[in-house]
């Protein structure tokens, strides 16, 4: 113990504590100025997207030989937490990035990632196509149908609720190729937006992440090549699933990034905001809030960033399967998020209310991080599936 000087227990190392001084400064002065008009008029965040693309921080995941920076998972939640921090519909460019690439990088063959990756390295984004109407949490109940025509493939059917829908350039599909063989009959596909048979429907109305579209997508008779599909027929599903052991901990990021962006926000108001002829700071009852809030939000962290350090080990600690804790993680900070903003909101009494601050527009982006990658009751269902074997 203590033989290795580099090493500093429980401290980021400083490679990743520069990484996040440079995204955060890439996201106050580049992205936070927009987010509240991103917000306002529901529209998509392009200001971010170009920031990201310039820096690299768009898909900071992807491999160098495909034109990347070969970030680890590490570094791609903490670059999410901080666009987070300031903006959750700028934060989804990345972090959609890598849940559209993820199966691809885990299960492709080696030409589609040739074919794929530089383009989302280059700053073309990349979607994940799993949901449908009627097959949310219970994804194999899908009912889009890939059928074997020649050397291609031909897709029939929808998907929904797909982030930035209509944005992206390169869609991970899962359809069903033998009706007959439950989750082991579907299979998973690279198509491209310019795909003949491809559309993208209408956007849903929604309560937060409004700057980020999320649309439906329709596939009629849609053609791609027998090279698209990822990996072997029938391995769709567990690629889907794998794909989120990996992508969970980057929702738990966004949610932590909103959190400490709510708390910081509230820190800085409660020292100003003047009641009874003192800063409200000085009452008891703010500090245990603050207190609370913060304790969450540390607790929240560590499990994000153990949950994304375990998917560079291939597997959690304690040999429990990497889909536990990257369930865990995302629950957890999600509903940390939750509390923390609805305390922010709080602090900032009426003012917190209004528009005028950006506290309830966390609030309402802080929503979804406990209803998308897996509902929290679904996280929390992964988990007892594996504590029980
Ligand atoms: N990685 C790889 N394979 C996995 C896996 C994982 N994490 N978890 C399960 N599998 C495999 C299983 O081993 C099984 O394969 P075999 O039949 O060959 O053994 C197959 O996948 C089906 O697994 P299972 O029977 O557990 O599937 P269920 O239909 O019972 O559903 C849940 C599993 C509920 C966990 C899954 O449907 C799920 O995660 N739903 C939520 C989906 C979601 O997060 N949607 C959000 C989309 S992104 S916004």
């Amino acid at each position: 113990m203590g033989a290795n000087p580099d090493f500093e227990p429980f401290r980021l190392p400083e490679e990743y504590q520069d990484l996040r001084s440079a995204i955060r400064g890439l996201a106050e002065q580049e992205i936070a100025p927009h987010a509240k008009d991103v917000d306002e008029n529901s529209r998509f965040p392009e200001e971010a997207l170009a920031a990201l693309n310039e820096s690299g921080f768009n898909a900071i995941h992807i491999p160098e030989e495909y034109g990347g920076q070969g970030g680890d998972s590490l570094a791609a939640v903490i670059v999410i937490e901080e666009v987070a921090r300031v903006c959750g519909s700028s934060s989804l460019i990345p972090a959609v990035n890598k849940l559209g690439t993820m199966g691809l990088i885990l299960s492709g063959s080696e030409e589609l990632k040739q074919e794929v990756l530089p383009d989302i390295a280059g700053g073309k984004m990349a979607s994940y196509a799993l949901s449908e109407r009627e097959a949310g949490s219970d994804a194999a109940a899908m009912k889009t149908r890939a059928r074997k025509d020649g050397d291609d493939w031909v897709i029939n059917g929808s998907k929904c609720w797909i982030t930035n829908g209509g944005k992206s350039e390169w869609y991970t599909v899962m359809a069903v190729t033998d009706p007959d063989a439950g989750a082991r009959g579907i299979s998973a596909f690279m198509v491209n937006a310019n795909d003949e048979g491809f559309r993208v429907g209408g956007l849903e109305h929604k309560l937060g992440i409004k700057g980020s579209p999320t649309a439906e997508l329709y596939f009629e008779d849609c053609r791609v090549p027998a090279s698209r599909m990822i990996g072997e027929e029938g391995t769709g599903f567990k690629t889907a699933l794998a794909t989120l052991d990996h992508t969970r901990p980057t929702i738990g990021a966004q949610a932590l990034g909103l959190a400490q962006g709510a708390y910081d926000n509230a820190v800085a108001y409660v020292k100003e905001r003047r009641q009874f002829g003192k800063a409200i700071a000085e009452f008891q009852n703010t500090q245990f809030m603050l207190a609370d809030m913060r304790m969450k939000i540390e607790a929240a962290r560590l499990m994000v960033y153990t949950a994304a350090s375990n998917a560079e080990r291939g597997s959690a600690d304690r040999g429990e399967k990497l889909g536990l804790m990257a369930a865990a993680s995302k629950a957890y900070a999600s509903d940390v998020a939750m509390s923390v903003t609805v305390d922010a909101v709080q602090l900032l009494g009426g003012y917190g209310f209004t528009r005028d601050f950006p506290l309830e527009r966390m609030m309402r982006d802080a929503k979804i991080t406990q209803i998308y990658e897996g509902t929290n009751q679904i996280c929390r269902l992964v988990m007892g599936r594996q504590i029980l074997g």
